[in-house]
């Protein structure tokens, strides 16, 4: 979304997701001939690191299973089950399935339990602990009503603005949104509950999405560095941090369907990455039912074919005949278009995911269904009501108030002091609640506190900005005039009110959600805006707070001299009129000074950005190129030189801080070879391909006061195989081309592409291994406590092509008025490497390195040089 946000009008702005603008849809010259190899076979799990002992309980599992039992694990029951994911259950041994439940901020249509703050805003404190706190609660909210899988995080990239689900994940910075996923994932996990990172991958608009259903399914076409750097980057940090599902998308890559790309399942994240949990399809994303099983899709959800398409509800897996597996399966087997080996290891990659989650002792059953709050369904008892909230509402707050962004302070409008106002005016339908109540439905009725779509969850209760901040205030002076204006048109009354005002809070918002939605415009919004008046013309103390889903631009009023304060509360959940209090008066026991920083780059001009949602497109694949590569969000801006209105990691403080005493170093840290080839358990192989070693000798100087020089060899190492599966002595002989991948019906041409070896978890460990620490001082010079973001950007050597900088750490540090703090960030080999193409690996980067330290991507107060 990217919607102009008026407080002219006052209205609360809804996002159309209709307008047209944007790119044409053409392949533009050279990339029309893009598409995926082929990546044959599907790797086999190899029980890698702490994956060893859960593998090997589920080898012996799946064992013991006929091949019907199998099929039940492979295949959605139906969607009328109590979780919007059920995989079939076995009987015999007392298998009671798996339940798999939205959304990346709580448990979805389930009663008594809470609306977390959207990912979105997790991101904006720019604080992994806090960000963990959140997993770990959600995770304890999704065990406790017996959820086996909860379908989050989220982390596509929001490379257009005006993506719907943007607000779902963690901002247009690959690095900011990777450390905030694999806290998530830690979150979640540590309580037992399997975490699923999702959507893989290039899922970057809603617009002609796809799934099964859709006559139009775009193509994500995006290069080999781009992926790695960008796109892939947090689902890499999410499997090092041992993640056990990853749910792959609606969308086209290179013209082929997610679900069945078996360069990017088999290849990229089972191969490279060393995947060794499960993948399952986005509902009804899989489009064919052979080619998703060889390209390494373990998992089809919901199990039907799609949706409105056929029978959506048929209890038994291995009989469903309205699915591209289910019964399909037993038949690809016995025709042997698929090995009997690769349904073996979907199983033994699931339940390896279930007893490593310790699922396997202890566990509780579903205890509420999707399908009601009420207790009873069809006469049978399906709803507990367990209540699984315990006291996260602190939390929740404390999150909300946490990413909360002061984006313009004049004069210190803020925090506003109670014993100041004599009269206050609240403006907008954004400050009270929804008339149809916390869950209505209808569009954007009263304060905005999540987006919609699959990505939500009921609202216990939803504190509104108007009852809180009364509240508030009344607890301090009884006597101070309140009137809070909720109708957006009533322009008279605004006017009036305004004018009478000493302060006045104007709340505006903009909302989005996923395509299976959508929204018309507003009929009234263009009258609207002709005919009200001016609100900051009357009022000179005009603070605008935004609930929004992501970028606005506000170049309309930003600069207008009464608009004093403005503050981006994004999605903050169901404390949302808590914990704006906590921030905008600053005085009570949850006193909070803002530090929440923008998670992606608020641009002047829509057109400033590198990429906009495809809106129209006549083409059966609708063609989106990632022609900017790896320049997104800030890395645009700044490769393009584009003054944006605020930048990425910005926002403001009620205290000031400085910075000083840079310095690098990388004493204490080891070294290891980047690739890890030499520790993998040996593959049965028929054939190898190429096995290539080289080292090389690096030395590292230190610029600044403490130099130092180490002395590291690099010994990569390529070495690929064919593995002797089933596989080969089946489908490899019939060589699939490249159209049968791309869901037409030819079955000749193309050979498969030969595949490396699996790797360590996340590729190889020593990627993630420390190499150098940067250090500074970070002192408050101001009045009050508060926290600093403290961000660290590496500028690569000029050779690599890369952005002028890119985050690669950051800090929020509380401190004292007059406090300082030596903050030290440890980068790891990953973070000062380039994606190789040629030799498909990271490689370190060699030569001059620049580091810079700032409280934003654009403001920064150190900076220095390392050489590697
Ligand atoms: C997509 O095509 C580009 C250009 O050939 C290539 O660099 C990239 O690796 C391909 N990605 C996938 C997943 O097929
Ligand atoms: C498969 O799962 C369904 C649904 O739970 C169950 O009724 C059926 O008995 C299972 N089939 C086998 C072979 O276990
Ligand atoms: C094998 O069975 C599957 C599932 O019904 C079907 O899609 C596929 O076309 C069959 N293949 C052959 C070679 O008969
Ligand atoms: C600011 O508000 C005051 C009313 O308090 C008004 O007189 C003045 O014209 C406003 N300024 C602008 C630029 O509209
Ligand atoms: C994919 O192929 C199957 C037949 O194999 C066909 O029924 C289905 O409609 C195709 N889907 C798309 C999106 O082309
Ligand atoms: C049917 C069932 O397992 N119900 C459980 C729901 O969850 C609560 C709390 O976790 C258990 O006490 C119930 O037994």
């Amino acid at each position: 979304m990217l919607a102009r946000l008026s407080i002219l009008v006052l209205l609360s702005l809804r996002t159309v997701s209709d307008v047209t603008t944007g790119i044409p849809d053409a392949a533009p010259p050279g990339f029309e001939e893009w598409e995926s190899p082929i990546v044959l076979p599907a790797p086999s799990v190899q029980g890698t690191a702490d994956w060893a002992s859960a593998v090997q309980r589920a080898r012996a599992f799946v064992e013991g299973l006929t091949l019907e039992e199998k099929v039940n694990i492979t295949t959605g029951v139906d969607v009328l089950g109590r979780c919007v994911g059920n995989t079939g259950t076995i009987p015999r041994i007392g298998w009671k399935g798996l339940c798999l439940e939205d959304s990346p901020l709580g448990v979805r249509f389930a009663d008594f339990a809470s609306a977390f703050p959207a990912g979105i805003n997790a991101a904006a404190t720019w604080d992994v602990d806090l960000i963990k706190a959140r997993g770990t609660a959600m995770g304890q909210e999704h065990r406790g009503k017996g959820v086996n899988v909860a379908l989050g995080p989220m982390t596509n990239m929001g490379r257009a603005p005006e993506a719907g689900r943007n607000w779902e994940g963690y901002g247009g910075d690959p690095f900011l949104a990777g450390a905030a996923t694999a806290a998530t994932v830690e979150g979640y996990q540590s309580v037992g509950v399997i975490a699923t990172v999702k959507h893989y991958i290039g899922n970057e608009q809603e617009h002609f999405r796809g799934g099964s259903e859709s006559a139009q399914i775009y193509s994500s076409n995006i290069d080999d560095k781009t992926l790695h750097e960008v796109y892939l980057w947090p689902f890499a940090e999410a499997v090092k941090a041992g993640v056990g599902a990853v749910m792959c998308s609606y969308n086209k890559i290179n013209q082929t369907q997610a679900c069945q790309n078996s360069k990017l399942i088999n290849g990229v994240l089972k191969e490279e990455l060393g995947f060794q949990g499960f993948i399952m399809s986005d509902w009804a994303a899989t489009i064919n039912g052979v080619q998703p099983a060889l390209a390494g899709l373990d998992m089809n959800m919901p199990g039907f074919v799609g949706y409105d398409i056929g029978p959506q509800n048929d209890p038994d897996p291995a009989t469903a005949t309205n699915s591209w597996w289910g019964a399909a399966i037993i038949e690809m087997v016995n025709n042997g278009s698929v090995p009997e080996a690769r349904i073996d290891d979907m199983v033994t990659r699931t339940i390896a995911s279930w007893y490593k989650m310790g699922q396997d002792s202890d566990y509780p059953d579903v205890n509420f269904s999707q399908l009601t709050e009420a207790t009873f369904l069809n006469g049978e008892l399906v709803n507990e009501h367990v209540n699984v909230q315990d006291n996260h509402y602190k939390l929740i707050r404390e999150i909300g108030a946490a990413s909360t962004i002061l984006l313009k302070n004049t004069d210190n409008a803020l925090p506003l002091k109670v014993e100041n106002i004599k009269r206050i005016g609240l403006f907008g339908s954004d400050a009270g609640p929804n008339p149809d109540g916390a869950n209505g439905h209808g569009c954007d009725q009263g304060t905005l506190a999540m987006g919609w779509g699959s990505g939500t969850a009921y609202f216990p209760y939803l504190i509104d900005p108007l009852a809180a901040i009364s509240a508030h205030i009344r607890s301090i002076n009884p006597t101070v005039v309140i009137e809070g204006i909720l109708d957006d048109f009533n322009t008279v009354q605004v006017g009036l009110i305004a004018s009478l005002a000493d302060t006045c809070l104007v709340f505006v918002n903009a909302d989005s959600g996923e395509g299976y939605i959508t929204v018309p415009p507003p009929p009234f919004a263009d009258a609207a805006k002709r005919s009200s008046p001016p609100l900051a013309d009357a009022c000179a103390n005009t603070i605008v707070v935004m609930h929004i889903v992501g970028a606005v631009l506000v170049e309309s009023w930003i600069d207008h001299p009464n608009v004093t304060a403005v503050l981006h509360a994004g999605l903050p959940g169901q404390e949302s009129g808590h914990a704006l209090v906590d921030v905008l008066f600053s005085d009570g026991p949850q006193a909070t000074n803002p530090s929440g920083r923008l998670p992606y780059t608020i641009a002047k001009l829509r057109t400033d950005y590198p990429a906009d949602v495809l809106y129209t497109s006549s083409n059966s694949t609708p063609q989106i190129t990632y022609e900017e590569g790896v320049n997104i969000d800030y890395r645009w801006f700044d490769a393009q030189d584009i003054t944006p209105r605020f930048e990425f990691g910005f926002g403001m403080s009620y205290t000031t801080f400085t910075y000083s005493g840079l310095r690098t170093s990388n004493e204490g840290n080891s070294r290891r070879a980047l690739s890890s080839a030499a520790s993998l358990p040996a593959q049965p192989s028929t054939s190898v391909g190429s096995s290539a070693t080289a080292s090389r000798t690096l030395t590292t100087s230190i610029s600044g006061s403490r130099a130092r020089s180490l002395s590291v060899s690099i010994t990569p190492s390529i070495t690929a195989s064919v593995s002797a599966s089933a596989f080969a002595s089946t489908s490899a002989s019939t060589s699939p081309s490249a159209s049968f991948w791309r869901n037409t019906t030819s079955t000749t041409g193309a050979p498969p592409v030969i595949s490396s070896p699996v790797g360590d978890i996340g590729g190889p460990a020593a990627l993630y291994e420390d190499l150098l620490d940067v250090s500074f001082e970070v002192r408050n010079t101001g009045p009050v406590a508060g926290n600093e973001v403290s961000q660290v950007y590496i500028g690569f050597p000029d050779s690599y092509g890369e952005p002028p900088k890119v985050l690669r750490g950051f800090a929020r540090t509380m401190l004292d008025p007059g406090e300082s703090q030596t903050i030290t960030i440890s980068l790891r080999q990953k973070d000062l490497s380039v994606w190789d193409v040629v030799t498909q690996q990271w490689v370190l980067g060699r030569g001059t390195f620049k580091v810079m330290v700032g409280s934003s991507s654009r403001v920064i107060h150190l900076e220095g040089t390392f050489q590697l």
